[in-house]
């Protein structure tokens, strides 16, 4: 069988995280170059919001739902992170990828800020034709919040499970998940509360790197194991080899 890939490209390292939704161009040219070598296979990639969402989901308090009369917000944010997707995709495509945009506000339903909806049907099509979906943290209608943020990390386990998929890699700004300085080669339910684990000081409304754990041992606990690495180390993970990083696995 071969491989099905997601991979998800962490905001920090496709913008630059302290300024005002600034692109990481370079960054997003070598990833589209380590993408574009990969064989013919089943890629899904899902990038965070960076400085183009984050701030304006922080500035109308996503994270805390919305009421009719105060919806500017959600249009605001949808709008910052589907500029950076359109970026992605173009560097991307620049590459030769046959990458193409998804939203999750069309495509997601949540409720009490988890998707509990999210169709995948499209995505399977995209995948047979040797398309690359190209999917992002966005804001989501939620039954019961009236919308919620839906982090790019929540979509991996999400969509893991969904289209099957057997590698899943997260390319951060750092070499793993670090522990008093040092990569933590190996994280499981056991292992994680001996941990020390870090967060970012930029504005990160979807829980950091702590968030992106809980979801990826939620995500092993389904059977599906997860790794983090450097994004300058996305050549190796593809190639499936050793990337200095971090495992998640389910115990
Ligand atoms: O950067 C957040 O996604 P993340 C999405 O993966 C928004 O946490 C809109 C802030």
């Amino acid at each position: 069988m071969s491989d099905r890939i997601i991979l998800k490209l962490g905001g920090s390292v496709i913008t630059d995280k302290g300024a005002d939704c600034r692109v990481n161009h370079a960054a997003l040219s070598g990833i589209a170059a380590d993408i574009a070598v990969v064989p013919a296979t089943g890629i899904v990639v899902v990038h965070g919001a960076g400085s183009c969402g984050h701030p304006e989901a922080r500035k109308y308090r996503l994270d805390q739902g919305v009421a009719a009369g105060q919806t500017e917000g959600i249009a605001v944010t949808h709008r910052a992170v589907s500029a950076l997707n359109a970026e992605v995709v173009a560097a991307l495509r620049s590459a030769g990828v046959q990458a193409l945009g998804v939203h999750p506000l069309h495509a997601g339903v949540a409720d009490k800020g988890r998707l509990v909806a999210f169709e995948s049907r499209h995505l399977e099509k995209m995948l047979a034709l040797g398309m690359v979906p190209v999917i992002h943290g966005d804001v989501v209608m939620d039954l019961s919040r009236g919308a919620c943020i839906v982090s790019g990390d929540q979509l991996v386990r999400y969509l893991a499970v969904a289209l099957k998929c057997n590698r899943v890699g997260l390319a951060t700004d750092v070499p793993g998940v670090l522990d008093g300085g040092r990569v933590v080669p190996e994280i499981t339910p056991q292992t994680m509360y001996t941990l020390q684990i870090g967060n970012s000081s930029y504005t990160d409304v979807t829980g950091g790197m702590k968030g992106k754990i809980d979801e990826l041992l939620g995500l092993a606990a389904a059977g599906t194991g997860s790794d983090i690495f450097e994004v300058s180390r996305l050549g190796d993970f593809l190639a499936g080899k050793d990337h200095g990083g971090t495992k998640v696995r389910g115990g």
